[in-house]
């Protein structure tokens, strides 16, 4: 399985884009393109719903060594015996977190500002989501924070992967790299390009190599 550490494109099989019946196909392609690492998140699906998809994907991404984030359910990702669950701001505390999924879970947590990734660092978080970057409609109700903190919260936690997200698409990776990222999430880029598998190849070569 691939380490955290070693990830540096994150892909989100979000069901507001991938029609439920065409959730083995997406995650194959994904795969096929070299992705480093998927989130499953379903915001109007059931626990139920998402423990059955999670049960369709698992033997993929553990085929191909990669590891597969629960979005949200902490039941879930423990039932399923997941790789990760990933919190929000306004999800489950990291205590509740553990007390569902044990201590051995990876455990990613969203912030939307250098004040919030202090707060993951803190609270142990095995890595961030920092974002979103930009306006996006995958997660609309949200102010767009920019480039200008993402060298800040990088230099504050050298040994944390924070994968940048929102409204990131394969042709500006270069520049969020120039700004200081080192790992990003594509959810609509990836999800609506006409060709899955090679627009994760193509986004994932305009990110050097973790050193
Ligand atoms: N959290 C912050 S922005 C975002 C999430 C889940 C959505 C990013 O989606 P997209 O389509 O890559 O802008
Ligand atoms: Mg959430």
């Amino acid at each position: 399985m691939k380490a955290i550490a070693d990830c540096r494109l994150y892909g989100i099989l979000d069901l507001g884009y991938v029609d439920r019946e065409a959730l083995i196909r997406v995650t194959g392609e994904m795969l096929t393109g070299g992705i480093d690492i998927i989130q499953l998140r379903a915001k109007r699906h059931s626990p139920d719903e998402i423990l059955a998809m999670g049960r369709e994907i698992l033997p993929l991404t553990r085929d191909a060594g990669v590891p597969l984030v629960i979005n949200d359910h902490a039941e879930v990702a423990a039932e399923l015996g997941a790789d990760g669950v990933h919190v929000g701001q306004d999800d489950l505390s990291m205590e509740e977190v553990r007390a569902i999924v044990g201590d051995d879970m990876m455990v990613g947590r969203s912030t939307h500002s250098v004040d919030q990734a202090r707060g993951g660092a803190a609270e142990g978080a095995g890595y961030l989501g920092f974002g979103p970057l930009f306006a996006t409609l995958t997660k609309p109700d949200y102010v767009p924070i920019g480039l200008a903190d993402i060298a800040q919260v990088h230099s504050e936690h050298p040994g944390l992967p924070i994968f940048c997200i929102g409204g990131i698409k394969r042709e500006i990776v270069s520049d969020l790299v120039a700004a200081g990222a080192r790992r990003v999430v594509i959810v609509s880029g990836i999800l609506q390009a006409p060709d899955i598998a090679e627009y994760v190849r193509e986004a994932k070569a305009m990110l050097p190599a973790i050193a």
